[in-house]
């Protein structure tokens, strides 16, 4: 028997801040860009389950964030905290199985079929899990556990925070059957209004739709999708997948700017912060790309790749300086510029530090 768990943080960037900050707890905490009375640029990174009453979600502009909820706590992001604080919540994760894969800085799948025998056992264990991370690193997580990933994550995200959902097999169709189709990873807002069009709206729709119709009518996402919700997504949790494919990094001007001095020092910034990373984790890249924004959002991306992986700071600069020529004379003012390091390699040979430290690069 499969039995997949799926572990995903509750609020993650809020909740270590209010952990570090008891006075933080029961309010709207919101972190993200300075919202400035209103005025300030950028989004919501996330906020607590406080914040989220008052309609905040992740991605929404902070200037709208403060405007639903201008008493909430709005702190900026302390990403060398959370980094290190994921590495310990991961570590405790892997130790209740060494078939684990990192998604992302909150998110873990696990293996648990060698483990448990039943999803009694496994729920047991899954509270054991809560318990140590909760006692050690002071933070909440939910757990999905399912015999499939794509079930699990949807179990995980089912009751937040600090919940569990156990997905038998034979509760499948009745769990998800009332599900927007959105849940199902796969599905986002464009395919949404496609499956909406032709008459499929919750994820029953698809489970009493035979196989071939959904394939005659969605193709390869649609047979996808189908497996999905009748437990047939068969992927393994990859001990050392590298998923991550790429680092990047962006910064917003405070002003517009046409002054390529302070453009090309905004990119040296970006590109030392990204390399200080890379040489930690021994990560060597192929291709990269600028990326570069100018007002009234007109975005543009450029990519150059390498004959070979190279791990060289002065050399990244010298490729995006010639990318960028082509945008001096546009005279216009830029609002954004970035730098995306991908076709990235481990070099597992120097260092034999586990692959899934990188991830979080
Ligand atoms: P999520 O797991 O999507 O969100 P969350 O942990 O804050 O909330 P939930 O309880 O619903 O799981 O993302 C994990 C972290 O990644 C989140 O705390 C902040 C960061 N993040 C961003 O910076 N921008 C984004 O758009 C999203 C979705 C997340
Ligand atoms: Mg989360």
């Amino acid at each position: 028997m499969r039995i997949i768990f799926h572990c995903d943080l509750d609020c993650f960037f809020a909740a270590v801040e209010i952990r570090d900050n008891p006075d933080y707890k029961n309010k709207p905490v919101i972190i993200g860009a300075d919202p400035k009375g209103g005025k300030g640029r950028g989004v919501v990174a996330t906020c607590s389950y406080e914040a989220r009453k008052f309609g905040l979600h992740s991605a929404m502009p902070i200037s709208k964030a403060f405007r639903l909820c201008p008493h909430g706590v709005f702190l900026n992001p302390n990403h060398d905290k959370y980094y290190q604080t994921s590495r310990e919540v991961m570590k405790i994760i892997n130790s209740f199985s060494s078939v684990f894969q990192q998604m992302g800085i909150d998110e873990a799948y696990l293996d648990m079929s060698e483990i448990c025998n039943s999803f009694d056992q496994a729920e047991k264990i899954a509270k054991k899990i809560q318990q140590e991370i909760y006692n050690k690193v002071g933070i909440t997580l939910s757990i999905g556990c399912a015999s499939s990933k794509s079930i699990a994550k949807i179990a995980s995200d089912y009751n937040k925070p600090n919940g569990i959902t156990i997905v038998k097999d034979e509760d499948r169709a009745e769990f998800l059957k009332d599900m927007d189709i959105t849940r199902i990873p796969g599905i986002g807002k464009k395919s949404k209004v496609y499956y909406n069009k032709n008459g499929i709206n919750k994820i029953g729709d698809i489970i009493e739709m035979p196989f071939h119709q959904m394939a005659e009518k969605f193709g390869k996402n649609g047979e996808w999708v189908w497996n999905v919700v009748n437990g047939l997504d068969m992927r393994a949790v990859k001990e050392f997948h590298d998923e991550r494919k790429s680092i990047s990094k962006e910064r917003t001007f405070y002003q517009d700017t046409d002054d390529y001095s302070e453009i090309i020092s905004k990119l040296e910034e970006i590109n030392d912060k990204i390399h200080n990373k890379l040489k930690k984790k021994n990560v060597f890249y192929r291709t990269i790309t600028l990326k570069i924004r100018f007002e009234g959002f007109e975005t543009f991306t450029r990519s150059f790749s390498m004959k070979s992986y190279i791990r060289n700071k002065r050399k990244v600069i010298e490729v995006i300086i010639l990318l960028l020529k082509e945008f001096r004379n546009k005279n216009k003012k830029v609002r954004l510029v970035g730098i995306k390091l991908s076709n990235l390699k481990i070099n597992i040979d120097h260092n034999q530090t586990n692959l899934l430290q990188y991830i979080q690069v």
